[in-house]
């Protein structure tokens, strides 16, 4: 039967009122998104396999903007997946994770208590869990944004997840998670280059991760070395969001969106940036096109060199760009 796309509100808990599509059947509201592939967002209820069950609601007001509320966590991952959605539409004119034009499916209220949020190929879906205390869901934009960009990279390079390759792949996540928050340009969950700054996985108040300077976590690497590729894939990634950072705002001291993050590099010689935008273009082109599963550091290096140059020419101040921001993670030179 005939079923109407309806224009709802969420509550949502990190990103404040934003508006869901959704669709009304018969006089029920679901939380599916049928004008982006068809994105339904299911709560597990506690459970950890299956569907659950399709959220649904009377009046298409979902959420109150509390963890402790049971929709709030649908409304905060229906709008990571519509803005994440729109940001690889938009921004490269990727339809979807797989470029298909279908949407995975986000299932909220995994297992209780659960402290981490992942992205699985086989279900092509994607899965949050609600944190500890069962009130911070792990729904944030970057967070959302970084978990379905795995499912980009396993569609695309594949690149593998351990070793050099699997930072890069955590790497991935986070530069298009951090693509994803600024693209949204949301004024409660501003854009920033911290990874996990609304969830409060740490109870301090402090992010997960840092692109500027990534060793302020305490475990990453802010550069390459023989032997990054041993780190946790979750740190490994550190040179690469380091570079990225680099080439997007440049070394030193700066302050975006009321954050001050000060970038340092490997050689103490100073990089210029090139912009976000086009730090994007060229990260994605890179793994669209040239990075493999086995790529490493130096490999990634030389994708990104091989993107600069298909987008911009090799006489640009993008490539050279690229050159300048690998340096600063001890790579090439
Ligand atoms: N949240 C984690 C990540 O995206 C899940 C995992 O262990 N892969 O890296
Ligand atoms: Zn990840
Ligand atoms: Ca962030």
């Amino acid at each position: 039967r005939y079923q109407a796309v309806k224009t709802g509100t969420g509550n949502t808990q990190y990103s404040g009122t934003v508006t869901l599509n959704t669709t009304l059947s018969g006089s029920t509201y679901q939380l599916y998104d049928t004008t982006r592939g068809g994105h339904k967002t299911y709560s597990l209820n506690n459970g950890t396999s299956g569907t659950g069950t399709l959220m649904t609601d009377s009046d298409d007001v979902w959420g109150t903007g509390s963890g402790s509320n049971t929709q709030t966590a649908g409304a905060d991952a229906a709008y990571g997946a519509q803005e994440t959605w729109d940001f690889y539409k938009n921004t490269f004119g990727r339809s979807g994770i797989r470029n298909d034009g279908v949407a995975a499916y986000s299932r909220v209220h995994y297992s209780s208590n659960y402290v981490n949020a992942f992205w699985d190929d086989s279900c092509f879906c994607m899965t949050y869990g609600d944190g500890s205390g069962g009130t911070h869901a792990l729904t944030s934009l970057d967070v959302a944004g970084h978990e379905m960009s795995h499912g980009v990279t396993s569609n695309t390079a594949g690149l593998e997840y351990s070793d050099e390759s699997g930072g890069l792949n955590e790497a991935t996540s986070d530069i298009f998670g951090t693509g994803v928050e600024f693209y949204a340009n949301n004024s409660s969950d501003v854009g920033d280059y911290l990874i996990g700054e609304k969830i409060d996985i740490n109870g301090d108040g402090s992010p997960l991760r840092y692109m500027d300077k990534p060793s302020k976590d305490g475990s990453s690497a802010d550069s390459w070395y023989s032997g990054v590729g041993n780190l946790d894939v979750h740190y490994s990634s550190g040179p690469a969001n380091h570079m990225f950072y680099l080439l997007s705002e440049g070394s030193g001291t700066k302050v975006i969106n009321g954050v001050t993050y000060n970038s340092p590099t490997s050689d103490g010689v100073a990089v210029t940036g090139i912009g976000r935008a086009a730090a994007l273009q060229i990260w994605y082109k890179a793994l669209t096109s040239y990075m493999t599963s086995s790529t490493d550091y130096a490999a990634a290096r030389t994708a990104a060199l091989n993107a600069a140059a298909a987008l911009y020419g090799t006489n640009s101040t993008q490539y050279a760009g690229v050159g300048n921001a690998f340096a600063g993670i001890n790579v090439g030179s």
